[in-house]
């Protein structure tokens, strides 16, 4: 299945990656809905972390909880999976991922769906953004510009993806001759319908993931194990 994969990949003019948090568990990064690795939504509920509403009732909790992650994601180093994405200059990135993993490995050109826990924004509409230091992340804070509080720049349930990211999104899995969908159960919307569009639009689907995910059916190849370990070997 490798060398089908492989050849697949040989003859795609125009690739671009998929990813979930399945790309970053082996760096130490938890997922969200794996039991096996620790995923947060197994343990924590996500309309109270990760929610407008959440963050309107208990805005400390929600801060403290990112400070956490914040934290956990500086003393993580990319995997051979974002290395091996990163070699390859010619292909498009497009991310659920939050994290900075695809940036420290070097990878040109990333679309982060889900915003980015590097940064943070002012939770009203003054537009104030900053980039937070992930090693000391700040604790509650007020915006510098308006009396509103700032919060981590990423995109809650219920929230509209940032629209430039999601146009580039559409427009790079539209127009891609392959798709590679690494580490994501492909359960949340609108991001997971970049699977189909690609499809339709006559992409081929190569997934990698370490179990069958809502998007199997889709895929012209399906992988089952560790990015770590698959994604070298398809681009290596
Ligand atoms: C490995 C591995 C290894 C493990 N190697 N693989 C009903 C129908 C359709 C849509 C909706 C609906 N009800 C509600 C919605 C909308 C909602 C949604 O989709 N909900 C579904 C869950 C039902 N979507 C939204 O709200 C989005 N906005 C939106 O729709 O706006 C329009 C709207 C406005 C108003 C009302 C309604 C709609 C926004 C979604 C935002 C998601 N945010 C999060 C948190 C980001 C911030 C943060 O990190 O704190 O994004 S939630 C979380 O899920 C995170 C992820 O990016 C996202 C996807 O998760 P991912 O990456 O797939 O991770 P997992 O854990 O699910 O999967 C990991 C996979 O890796 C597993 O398959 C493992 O097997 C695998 N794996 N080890 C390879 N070593």
């Amino acid at each position: 299945m490798i060398d089908a994969a492989r050849r697949l990949i040989t003859s795609a003019a125009r690739i671009v990656s998929f990813s979930g948090a399945g790309l970053s568990v082996e760096s130490g990064v938890p997922t969200f809905r794996d039991a096996a690795t620790g995923g947060l939504w197994t343990k924590h509920d996500p309309m109270r972390l990760a929610s407008p509403q959440g963050f309107a009732e208990d805005p400390a909790l929600v801060v403290d909880w990112y400070a956490h992650r914040r934290r956990a994601i500086a003393r993580a180093t990319p995997n051979p999976a974002h290395l091996a994405l990163a070699g390859r200059r010619d292909m498009t990135h497009v991310t659920q991922n939050v994290d900075d993993l695809l940036h420290r490995a070097g990878a040109g050109r990333i679309i982060q769906l889900h915003g980015s826990i590097t940064a943070d924004r002012c939770n009203g509409r003054c537009g104030y953004s900053e980039q937070i230091d992930l090693w000391n992340p700040p604790p509650l804070r007020i915006c510098p510009k308006c009396p509103d509080r700032l919060r981590p720049d990423v995109v809650w349930f219920g929230e509209m993806l940032p629209v430039n990211a999601w146009h580039q999104a559409q427009k790079a899995c539209s127009a891609c001759d392959l798709l590679l969908v690494i580490g994501t159960s492909a359960v949340v919307y609108p991001a997971a319908g970049l699977i189909g569009l690609a499809r339709s639009a006559g992409a081929g689907i190569i997934i990698v993931n370490t179990e069958p995910t809502e998007a199997s059916d889709l895929a012209d190849i399906e992988l089952l194990g560790k990015a770590g370990e698959i994604v070298p070997k398809l681009l290596g």
